[in-house]
């Protein structure tokens, strides 16, 4: 490092200048991560130096940490639900596979997950050892259930649904795979990451939660469509129980024992998650996800007015098409198979999709 130190002029002006290389959100249509709420923000800044790791230091920010699991339990019908503050849809999934093999004890477990699974899934199973055994989607690209229970066998600890997958937006027959895991006996774990912020939001959506009575655990992610600062993610489940399966003992801190993956964890992401849920309450949720939904179906249209077709027609905000080319400076990303994906966040206004559709249909003309 640098023997003396840069003044805070110079630095500020080096760092904000790396900070003009990164792309304008008004042209990211790849990502399902957003422009943070304002009171997602301010509670970020003004909890910035707690740490929830060692709750008895900071005993309010640990009370708003479970008032966000008591608030998203209530929104998928288990107010009494357990959970935790994760960093991310990635870490729920390790802890939720984590949790299965534990409650299971299987000497070679494995675990039955859809072929659109999120990647994370893949290091889930890396870490914790365990066989994957991949499903294959219905042509609709939701999971074939009958499949699934073809693939569980007795070392199986865990099955998989997805609410709002990452690469077509769709939703998996949980109601489905929750009859076959109770019927079965196997934990199921729902990945919710981005549907959770979405799906409650939205008449007529699939089913996804703690109503169904196989579902087991839900991961959901403030930091994607709950709009609140990074990083931010829940792991809910039924029992404390399941919970304490990950317990281990952490004898000099203020509590006894953790089942957490992380140690240190931010308080400020975790409270500007909880801002955004008091300050819009459903009411506002519902205008966020009616907005992203409406430039979503704007965009299928005029990309089919166009000659580009859907690939899918999705549960959440996520519109995918065949193969087009796509002028600079838009950033976009490609399924696994080749599609087009486009992510209708609540950066991405009416105006955002309008200038978008103009520019393809130049570009394709
Ligand atoms: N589960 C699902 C269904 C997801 O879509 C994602 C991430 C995860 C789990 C993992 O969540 P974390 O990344 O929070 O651990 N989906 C996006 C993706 O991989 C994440 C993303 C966000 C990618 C912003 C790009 C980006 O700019 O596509």
């Amino acid at each position: 490092m640098r023997e003396c130190g840069l003044s805070e002029e110079s630095l500020f002006s080096f760092l904000l200048s790396k900070r003009q290389e990164d792309v304008d959100h008004a042209h990211i249509l790849s990502s399902m991560c957003t422009v943070p709420h304002p009171v997602a923000v301010r509670a970020h800044l003004e909890f910035m130096e707690t740490n929830l790791g060692d709750p008895g230091l900071f005993p309010g920010t640990a009370s708003l940490e479970r008032l966000l699991v008591e608030r998203l339990g209530t929104l998928y019908h288990l107010p009494g639900a357990c959970g935790y503050a994760t960093s991310g849809g990635t870490e729920s999934n390790i802890q939720a596979l984590r949790m299965a093999r534990q409650l299971a004890g299987r000497e070679r477990p494995n675990v039955v997950i859809p072929e659109s699974a999120h990647f994370s899934f893949q290091k889930a199973c890396d870490i914790l050892c365990l066989e994957m055994r991949t499903v294959p989607l219905c042509s609709d690209l939701r999971m074939d259930p009958e499949a699934a229970a073809e693939m569980i066998d007795r070392n199986t600890c865990c099955m998989v649904g997805i609410a709002g997958t990452t690469e077509y937006g769709m939703t998996d027959p949980i109601r489905d795979l929750s009859k076959i895991a109770g019927d079965l006996g196997v934990f199921f774990h729902v990945d919710a990451a981005f549907g959770g912020m979405v799906l409650p939001f939205l008449d007529g959506a699939p089913v996804f939660d703690f109503s169904l009575p196989g579902v087991s655990s839900i991961a959901v992610d403030p930091h994607k469509m709950g709009m609140s600062t990074i990083p931010a993610g829940v792991l809910l489940v039924r029992d404390s129980e399941s919970l304490c399966s990950l317990s281990v003992d952490t004898p000099y801190l203020t509590v006894k024992q953790e089942f957490t993956l992380s140690g240190t964890r931010p308080g400020a992401s975790v409270v500007g998650a909880l801002a955004v849920l008091e300050y819009l309450g459903a009411e506002g949720m519902r205008d966020i996800v009616a907005g992203c939904m409406k430039n979503t179906w704007r965009l299928i249209d005029g990309m089919e007015t166009y000659g580009i077709p859907r690939a899918a027609t999705p549960d959440v905000n996520v519109a995918t098409f065949a193969p087009a080319r796509i002028p600079p400076p838009w950033k976009v990303s490609w399924t696994r198979k080749g599609h087009l994906r486009l992510v209708c966040m609540p950066h991405v206004h009416a105006g955002v999709v309008e200038s978008f559709l103009k520019d393809i249909g130049e570009q394709n003309a």
